[in-house]
This record gives C-alpha cells, structure tokens and sequence, in this order.
C-alpha cells in the first residue's frame, strides 16, 4: 500500500469540499435494481444503533462487522443489539422476509429517513447488503481515524443478486510468495466488490507452498531459500497458515479454492524428491519463466501415492467444494499420458470428498461433467470446450487477453507481462462471460476468475497496482447483469472509488480512460 502523508487531522477545523452526493446507483458491482427516492435519506448519527435479525449468530457477526467498518471514521460506538423496534435511527441486517429471487447471496436495502434495513436469506446476503452500504456512504468512511462529514446515505431501495454464483480472484503464490497479511489484505479488498472465490495456485515449478506432512520437503526444500522467480520468492503457508487463510476468507463470504498444478508445472516438487522423476534422477531447481518442461512420471505408482497424499491433505484442510488440479501446459506429457493421468487423479479429488477443477486443458480428456473447467485461452473458439459445455460442463470464464490482471495495462507499464498483450481498464471491462466463445453459453458459465500470476510481482503494492482498476471491472461482469453493462456509467463509478482506495492506501493504476475524482 502506498504511504500517503495522512494530511487529515483527527477533525479537521475546516470541513472538506464537500463531494458531490451519493447516488443509489453509484456502486460497483452495478445492482440489479435500483429506486430511488430523492426526497428521502438516511444520516449516520452518533446514536444509531445497528440492530440484527435475534437468534442469528452469523447476521449478529455481520452486524459486528458493519460496525468495525463504521466506527474508525465517524467515531461513533454504533453498538450492535439484537433486532427490537426502538426510537432510534438505526442499520437493521434481517434474515428472511424477502423474495425468493433474491437466491443466497442476494440482498435488499431499503434506505428512509428512519434507518437503513438490509433484509436477506442469508448472512452471505447481508454481508453483500453492507459492503453496498458502504459504497453508499462518502467516501472519507473508509478513513482510518475520524473525519468530519455528513455520513448521509440516499434513499430509496435496491434489489440485488449475482448474475454468476461464482467471481473469482486467483492468487500466484508459487512464483513469488505472498504472506497471510498480504492475502488476508487482498481479500480484504476483493470482499469489498462481491467477490466470493479466492483461487490459491500453490505449487509449480518455481516453488511449493504448501504444507504437506507426508512429504515435507516439498516445502523445505520448494518453499525455502532461492525459491520464486529469480530465486527471490520464499516462502510457504503452513497448515495453520492456510486455515488461517480460510477462516479469515469464510468471515467475508469468500471461499478458497487451492490449486496443485499437475502434471506438469511441477518441477519444484520433481526436484526436491527424485523419485517422482521417471529417471530417478531430480532435476535442478528452477527460477525462470519457462514454462511447459515438466511432468510427473505417468506411468509409475510412486506418483498416484505422492498425488493422493497430496489432495488427501489438502482436501482435508479445504471446507471449501473445489480442489483445482492444474492441468495446464502440459507440454512434457503426451496427449495418451494426459488422458492417463487425469483418469487416475480426477477420482482421487472425488474420493476425499471435493468437486476438481482444472484449467480448460482437462476438457480435453472428456471429464465428469462435475470437473469445472476454467477458461485461460485467447480466441474464441475452442472445440474441446464447446464439446464439453454441450455435455453439462460448467466454465469459470478466465480469458487470458481481458480477465488476467498480470498483462500490462500498456507498453509503460513497469509490471506484468505481455503475452497475452495489454488490457486497459476497457478491455477488462467490455466483453461478455457467456458470449466469449462459441458455444459455451450462459447456461455453461459458472462465473468470472481475475488470475494474478506473479512472475513480475513481489509485494503488497504490486499486487494492488495490477488488481486495481481491473479487478472491480471483472467483479461486475460476474455479479451485474448483462442488461446493466455500460462503459460510461461504469468508469464513472469507478473513478468514484479512487478517494476510497487513496484512504485505505491501495495503490492502484491512474489510467487515462478513466475520469478519477
Ligand atoms: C500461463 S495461464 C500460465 C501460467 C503463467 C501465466 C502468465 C496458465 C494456466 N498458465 O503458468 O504464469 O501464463 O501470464
């Protein structure tokens, strides 16, 4: 994050220009529905209270965190009671008494003169309800100390709820590590635009990060020193680190999704035991970019023992339903091996109790209609996906040329790469999850991923200036519906983020196709 000199005193003797209003409709995601009510608003005061549904302990967590959120910038105590109609203005998160199009992660937010009532089916609900909230809110709400403003919010009402019940981020331990306070900070951010799947990719041939107990040099070995591009990315998440990682993850409704890239993408692991190498024989260790060198032995047990113990631990430790298993790249791997491979490993994800994902290369092996695949390619149109999607397959959306957030923005840009080419903030934005290839139509989609592959990225910073603005565009394709997409009414919203971003120090790209405030 960038260290802005925090040029605003506790309470400033002079207010702040006041910023223009919030409108109902200045969120991102777009909701789906919006009414507003221009006569009417609610004013945040120094008594309101935020009341939750009695009985439920997860709207009660959601009320606390509403209130965590609230408290630092109005400095108000905005305590937290169970739901009892009282004479003070308040914020009501209430289970129930919705209708059923609102589906599980859907909400409705009703703002009056009188408070602000978020009602919904589940605490997932209610927590997308807040974060709404907050967007409604001006933007000095996401100071860190106390500002003085009108924390007014405007009224009306809005129905919400995801076109795709799944938008994902993906995170690239491997090639450089990242730290459980950079994740935990980056789902912090991603839980702000209704984000719900964190993609992990854990393993590959840079490094293993990972805690494996029956095999624990992969991390010794694959998460020590000299590991990561260039050799300086170390690092691994032990078990405790991970749960860690998923409790604070299921606190924001977000779920995550590990992955262990196989078969190929595995040169950490090959060299680290050389008995996962047909030759016997373990290869260096590598720091470059090359990518599509390694395999796994296809045709020796060694390796479906190493593979179960493997996705037996990590299913184990992931409440979550899908364990991703790569696939990609396997250049080193036959077509007949492949096939071989994923016909022995794809059961094994199913025998410890998880639904496999894989990148869109596993549909080449006709897979169970319950693999999802994910999407990474360029054009649109790919035979084996199609064929796939015809026969039940559902697709998490990923294409490499608008959805990876490692491409540079253009040719300036100091990060990323470029093989894919460049994606601005428009090309991010302007294209349809269920019209990107032929054939694999909205029924087929199960949602949008934003991969963040970390070859060029080292820190906290790096992450953000990549994932920011891009990330909330690819939020929005996900969550808002297709009806809603719009350029201009989305770049304006998003230029309204940035005091946002400024004040919780995310340092994010100032592209030029967008008018920031
Ligand atoms: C391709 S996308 C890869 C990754 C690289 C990425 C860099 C995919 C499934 N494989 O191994 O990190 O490009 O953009």
């Amino acid at each position: 994050a960038l260290a802005l000199p925090l040029v605003l005193p506790a309470a400033p003797a002079v207010a702040a220009p006041a910023a223009p209003a919030r409108q109902l409709s200045d969120v991102i995601p777009a909701p789906v529905e919006t009414r507003p009510d221009t006569r009417d608003a609610f004013t945040l005061a120094p008594h309101t209270v935020i009341r939750t549904s009695p009985g439920s302990t997860t709207a009660r967590r959601v009320g606390r965190q509403l209130a965590e959120t609230l408290r630092p910038a109005t400095g108000y105590p905005l305590p937290v009671l169970p739901a009892h109609s009282t004479p003070l203005p308040e914020i009501a998160l209430l289970i129930g008494g919705v209708d059923a199009r609102l589906g599980p992660e859907g909400y409705q937010l009703d703002v009056t003169r009188r408070g602000v009532t978020i009602r919904a089916h589940t605490a997932a609900g209610l927590f997308a309800g807040t974060q709404t909230l907050r967007q409604l809110l001006p933007a000095q709400i996401e100071a860190p100390d106390r500002q003085r403003a009108i924390w007014r919010v405007p009224g009306g009402r809005i129905i919400d709820y995801p076109r795709f019940a799944y938008r994902g981020a993906m995170l690239d331990l491997a090639r450089h590590f990242h730290t459980v306070d950079e994740i935990t900070a980056y789902l912090d951010l991603l839980s702000q635009y209704k984000i719900n799947y964190l993609h992990l990719h854990l393993t590959d041939d840079q490094g293993w990060r990972i805690q494996i107990d029956s095999w624990p040099k992969l991390t010794t070995v694959g998460g020590g020193p000299g590991t990561g591009v260039d050799g300086v990315g170390p690092g691994f998440l032990t078990k405790a680190d991970y749960r860690a990682v998923v409790a604070y993850a299921a606190a924001r409704h977000i779920t995550i999704v590990p992955e262990i890239d196989m078969p190929g993408h595995t040169n950490a692991a090959q060299s680290t035991y050389a008995e996962l190498n047909c030759d016997g024989v373990a290869p260096a260790p590598r720091t470059d970019m090359a990518v599509g060198y390694s395999s796994l032995c296809i045709d020796d047990e060694r390796t479906y023992r190493f593979v179960e113990d493997v996705i037996r631990e990590v299913a184990e430790m992931t409440p979550g339903p899908y364990l991703h298993i790569g696939g990609d790249e396997a250049h080193a791997t036959t077509d007949e091996e492949y096939r071989t491979f994923m016909a022995r490993v794809l059961p094994l994800v199913a025998k410890y109790g998880k639904r496999a994902s894989g990148w869109n290369e596993v549909t080449q092996v006709d897979p169970p209609t319950d693999v999802v695949a994910q999407y990474w390619g360029t054009g649109t149109t790919n035979a084996d996906l199609a064929e796939a999607a015809a026969r039940g397959t559902t697709v998490v959306m990923s294409p490499a040329n608008k959805a990876y957030l490692d491409m540079k923005y253009d040719a300036t840009t100091r990060l990323g790469l470029q093989w894919a080419g460049h994606i601005e903030v428009r090309d991010a934005y302007d294209w349809d999850p269920a019209r990107r290839v032929n054939g694999v139509g909205e029924n087929a989609i199960l949602g949008v991923e934003a991969p963040l592959w970390s070859e060029t990225l080292r820190s906290l910073d790096d992450i953000e200036y990549m994932a920011f603005p891009r990330l909330p565009a690819i939020a929005e394709l996900g969550w808002s519906t297709a009806a809603s997409h719009d350029w201009e009414s989305f770049r304006t919203r998003l230029g309204e983020q940035a005091p946002r971003w400024r004040l919780q120090q995310v340092d994010f790209y100032p592209s030029p196709q967008v008018p920031w405030t």
